[in-house]
């Protein structure tokens, strides 16, 4: 496998020419695999650049990328991986800090895994036997630790302990290929999340290796004070992407909810009676909710053409109509169970509004309105 090391870089001149050294003692071990380091330079005014021209003129395997100007570390290994990709033609993208807090003796143990069948290999700090530095202040520790358990929790990945090393392969086919980099969250240090993210959606066979991660062995932290902030909107706007269909439709169900029952008072005090007034105001408020949901709700899968609309609408009319059905059959089944009081019939009314909108966001999301980019 031909295996791109992408490395960024600002202000490393102290590190980047030993990093260059350690890692081909690295590549020395694994012969039937081809290593390139690909240096992401931030146009740092220390000289780290000339560092790596001169280990370009020892090793033909080094490359150096020069950014106009410092971009974050996000924008720096989104040129790094299109780079490693278009240019060089990488199968696997590895990503690594400069500063040795990833020790290159790690690196044989994540490729080895990519060779195993993993998509996604992790040098991860909170796996069992990995390790996050002892000198660390307690803020940071706290920082680092709950914002990977938040991660974890709220994006739902639970085979991940570690959502922002910055030590991983990954595979291109079918993954970092795939992946949208023209339009990642972040441009700094969150990006690690958004990435890590997609390539689970992607489908990517993650695999954590524990690492131990040390300090920083020459030079000046480039840490960015909004980083976790930064971060959290990344979870939360994730988040709110994943859910987004839902959390519509269900306003849109309470929209209809307002509909029916306003409909139905009105009708029923004016034109008609109170069994037509329901069916209208029934009628009414499926129309009203499909059109909000064809527009709104599922808006990026939007039906196209009067006969797929009219056909959607009436199946989403039937449908519809079964929750109904049950929920009515479940509060008689309920009553005659348990007794008729207030408390039987409204808590099966409840399951039954309950059961009902998992039934329709599964029918409108998995048929009417199928994502078919999946
Ligand atoms: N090209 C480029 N490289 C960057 C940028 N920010 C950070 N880097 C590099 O990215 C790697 C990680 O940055 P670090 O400053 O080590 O961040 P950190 O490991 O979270 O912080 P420390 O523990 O203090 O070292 C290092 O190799 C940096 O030189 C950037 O904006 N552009
Ligand atoms: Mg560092």
């Amino acid at each position: 496998m031909k295996i791109v090391v992408v490395i960024p870089t600002y202000n490393e001149v102290e590190n980047i020419g030993r990093l260059c050294d350690a890692l081909q003692q690295e590549f020395l071990q694994r012969p039937d695999h081809e290593f390139h380091i690909l240096v992401v330079e931030g146009n740092s005014p220390d000289g780290t650049a000339q560092v790596v021209r001169e280990k370009m003129k020892v090793y033909p395997n080094v490359h150096l990328l020069m950014e106009k100007k410092k971009a974050g570390l996000g924008a720096a290994y989104v040129y790094g991986f299109k780079e490693a990709m278009n240019s060089l033609q990488a199968d696997v993208i590895v990503e690594m800090d400069a500063d040795f807090q990833h020790d290159p003796k790690d690196l044989p143990r994540l490729v080895d895994e990519i060779g195993n069948g993993y998509d996604y290999v992790i040098g991860s700090r909170f796996a069992r036997g990995g390790s996050i530095p002892k000198e660390w202040a307690f803020k940071r520790k706290l920082f680092s630790i709950g914002g990977n358990m938040f991660s974890k929790f709220v994006l739902g990945i639970f085979n991940v302990n570690d959502f922002t090393s910055g030590f991983k392969a990954s595979r291109v086919k079918g993954f970092v290929d795939h992946l949208p980099l023209d339009s990642i969250l972040s441009q700094g240090f969150a990006y690690k999340i958004d990435l890590l993210f997609r390539m689970h959606r992607l489908g990517a066979k993650i695999k954590e290796v524990p690492i131990k991660f040390g300090i920083r062995d020459r030079g000046d932290s480039k840490m960015e004070n909004n980083n976790l902030m930064d971060s959290l909107r990344v979870v939360m706007v994730l988040r709110y992407n994943e859910s987004k269909n839902f959390i519509r439709f269900f306003f849109v169900g309470i929209v209809g909810f307002i509909v029916d029952g306003g409909l139905f008072n009105i009708l029923r005090l004016t034109v008609l009676s109170s069994q037509n007034s329901v069916l209208v105001s029934g009628l009414v408020a499926m129309t009203v909710t499909f059109i909000l949901n064809n527009y709104w709700s599922f808006g990026e899968r939007k039906l196209e053409g009067t006969k797929k609309k009219a056909v959607s609408y009436v199946f989403y009319v039937f449908t519809s109509m079964i929750p109904i059905v049950f929920r009515s059959k479940l509060v008689g089944f309920s009553v005659n169970k348990f007794g008729d009081t207030a408390l039987v019939s409204n808590t099966a009314f409840i399951i039954g509004i309950i059961i009902g909108l998992i039934w329709n966001f599964t029918i409108y999301s998995k048929i009417i309105w199928k994502d078919r980019k999946k």
